[in-house]
């Protein structure tokens, strides 16, 4: 046994706690030795829902030239912010009940350098916007009309986001108003990616048009680092999609980061913060959350409330969509 784990043994054991400050748990410290003797799974992308699948193959085409894992998840969500068809993000996506198409997004690199844009207007990828915020300014997160400003200033292009196909839709929409959100496989709003290179590096990115039909002003947990995204380079990287509200009040990627630092693999960290997201919820109606975890040696997990959240995996072998795991069952 190594000194430095057998400290760490001796140290959880004296205190009788698996609490280390500063430091990784003694049983994630455990992990890390009982890895380093195998081999990291690396370069490795996963993103949420199908259209990860075409988010992904950007990302790789980064990742498998030897690119860094903050270029591959910048690069990779702006290919389905940019695709009109897609009525999610950016370009296309389902404006709020007043008509607007309003963007939240964020990224984070593997040093916890983060930056994030929130109720951004007419900017297709504001995932390029937020890691401007986060290498171009002293602050994490720029909103509304400031936001604008420095895109602009940034030489951003003014673009009307409201395509004729999401106009029609808001426009039945109207006719009833019901703000009701399901999200299903043919129906959800957000991509989230994460992201391990080649030298090791983890990094993740959000980003979202929000729920449809959301009220105007409204921003959810996309663009809230640890809510949305969260990025630990020592340990791990989580993203979340689903009803924001929730991920936020249960601060969820955070949660899903800590508990693999203190030792949890990445589909255990997701089904726990699932599971919290279930208990801190009365009424779980149509309360669809899912979560992405990926370590630092390539172990990657998925979980969610209701069945149907699917993410794309990438790898060296595979290039496939798998099912997340799920606690409960559509009725
Ligand atoms: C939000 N989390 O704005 C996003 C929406 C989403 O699938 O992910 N929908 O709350």
């Amino acid at each position: 046994m190594s000194s430095r784990r057998q400290f760490l043994k001796i140290g959880a054991a004296a205190s009788g706690s698996l609490f280390v400050p500063g430091g990784l748990s003694a049983a994630l410290a455990e992990r890390v030795e009982e890895k380093r003797e195998s081999e990291v799974l690396k370069p490795i992308v996963i993103s949420t829902w199908n259209h990860g699948l075409q988010a992904n193959k950007a990302a790789w085409q980064i990742l498998s030239a030897s690119g860094n894992a903050l270029d591959a998840v910048e690069k990779g969500v702006m290919v389905v912010e940019s695709d009109p068809e897609n009525m999610s993000v950016g370009l296309g996506g389902r404006p709020d009940r007043d008509g607007f198409v309003t963007l939240d997004a964020c990224i984070m690199n593997h040093k916890n350098e983060c930056g994030a844009v929130a109720y951004l207007q007419n900017i297709e990828n504001p995932i390029a916007v937020a890691r401007k915020v986060m290498e171009e300014t002293p602050h994490v997160m720029l909103a509304g009309d400031g936001a604008l400003q420095f895109a602009l200033e940034k030489g951003f292009k003014k673009t009307n986001l409201l395509t004729p196909a999401a106009e029609k839709e808001w426009r039945e929409w109207l006719e009833e108003s019901k703000y009701k959100p399901i999200i299903n496989v043919e129906n959800h709003d957000t991509i989230g990616m994460l992201a391990l290179d080649e030298n090791g590096n983890l990094a993740g990115s959000c980003t979202t048009s929000g729920m449809a039909y959301k009220l105007h002003g409204r921003v959810g947990d996309s663009p809230i680092i640890g809510a949305g995204l969260f990025v630990d380079g020592e340990v791990g990287a989580a993203c979340a999609t689903g009803v924001g509200e929730a991920v936020i009040r249960t601060a969820g990627s955070a949660i899903v980061v800590e508990l693999m630092r203190n030792g949890a693999t990445p589909q255990e960290a997701c089904d726990e913060a699932v599971h919290r997201v279930i208990k801190k919820h009365s009424n779980l109606e149509n309360l669809q959350v899912g979560f992405l975890a990926l370590d630092k040696f390539g172990n990657f997990g998925g979980s969610s409330v209701y069945s149907g959240f699917d993410f794309a995996l990438r790898t060296l072998e595979k290039e496939e969509l798998v099912k997340a795991k799920y606690r409960l069952e559509w009725n």
